[in-house]
């Protein structure tokens, strides 16, 4: 009943003001149903007006409800305000039954993390998910999920928005320098085999990150105009889709090379409080970072926060 009554506030015509009548008559409901479904959407956090006219769902061109996304071959989860989309997305993996590529999608989170349990600032405007997989790969071989991840998201914005983001070690993705979006994951494992890997998602579109932290920009910054969430999400997962097919044999790596801004850079890597500085030179076929010290000594790096040092 619940997206229904959305579905009906979302395609309503002039104003997107429909009277509570109009819903009753359409689902054959009583108004006073109708009131109380409105009234549990509105506690949920669903911006509804209501006045003397009817109701109206507010912001309506770029809702991202699960049947904006009919064509998708994904399963689409929405809520308007949860703590973190990572929460949710851990809960449903453990249920065996939950489907490969299923997505959950919040309009805002109260508690969204980055990787090491930082704060990642999720107001609303932003583009915040998980993705579930179940990729059917021994753990060792996740960091390509990972990568495939990155390439779909910096490929689908430089293709749409004409911008030339690119993506920083191991999978940041910066424009200009400053962080547009992050990506977290989280993986469980049965037998020899990933049961799944949760891949979080934190794109900054049209709120302005730079607020809080002078080193983020999201796409309405940048480009000085609101875009829609619905279209970025809808092309990531379509490329990301086709990435994911067959992806044991694929040289991911070689793939994200090309979008890459890391290598060749002077960096400076800070790995569980142990700092290693030198220029990036190559990051190898299993995802890590290859960095030739100051003292000439080469160091492969598998899992560090990485930062650019002036150019
Ligand atoms: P990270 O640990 O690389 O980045 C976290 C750091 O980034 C913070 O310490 C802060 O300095 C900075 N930061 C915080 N918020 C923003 C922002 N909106 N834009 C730019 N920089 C910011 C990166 O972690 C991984 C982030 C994943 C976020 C997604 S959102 C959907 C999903 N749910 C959830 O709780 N997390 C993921």
């Amino acid at each position: 009943m619940k997206e229904k009554i959305l579905n009906i506030l979302t395609t309503s015509g002039k104003d997107n003001i429909i009277s509570g009548v109009y819903i009753s008559s359409l689902l054959g409901i009583s108004r006073v149903a109708v009131w109380k479904h409105l009234k549990k959407l509105k506690q949920e956090g669903y911006d509804i007006k209501s006045s003397s006219r009817g109701y109206q769902l507010r912001n309506s061109n770029d809702l991202l409800f699960p049947f904006c996304f009919k064509n998708q071959g994904s399963t689409i989860h929405y809520f308007p305000r949860i703590p973190s989309t990572m929460d949710i997305a851990k809960k449903m993996a453990r249920n065996n039954k939950t489907p490969h590529l299923t997505v959950v999608i919040a309009e805002e989170q109260t508690k969204g993390r980055g990787r090491l349990k930082r704060i990642w600032n999720s107001s609303k405007g932003g583009l915040w998910f998980s993705i579930i997989l179940r990729p059917n790969l021994p753990p060792p071989f996740s960091f390509k999920v990972n990568f495939a991840a990155s390439i779909s998201l910096v490929r689908t914005l430089n293709k749409l928005f004409k911008i030339n983001a690119t993506v920083k070690w191991p999978n940041d993705i910066l424009l200009n320098e400053k962080k547009l979006a992050g990506l977290l994951s989280e993986m469980e494992t049965k037998g020899d085999m990933i049961s799944f890997v949760n891949i979080g998602i934190g794109l900054n579109v049209n709120n302005f990150p730079e607020k809080h932290e002078p080193n983020a920009v999201s796409i309405r910054t940048f480009i000085g105009k609101k875009v829609l969430r619905k279209k970025i999400l809808s092309c990531f997962l379509n490329d990301f889709e086709k990435q994911l097919k067959g992806i044991y044999h694929k040289n991911i790596i070689k793939i994200w090379k090309k979008y890459t801004s890391t290598i060749g850079r002077k960096v400076k890597i800070e790995t569980y409080g142990e700092i290693s500085e030198g220029v990036a030179t190559d990051v190898d076929d299993t995802g890590s970072l290859i960095l030739k010290q100051k003292n000439g000594i080469t160091k492969k790096i598998i899992y560090g926060d990485c930062f650019y040092k002036k150019i």
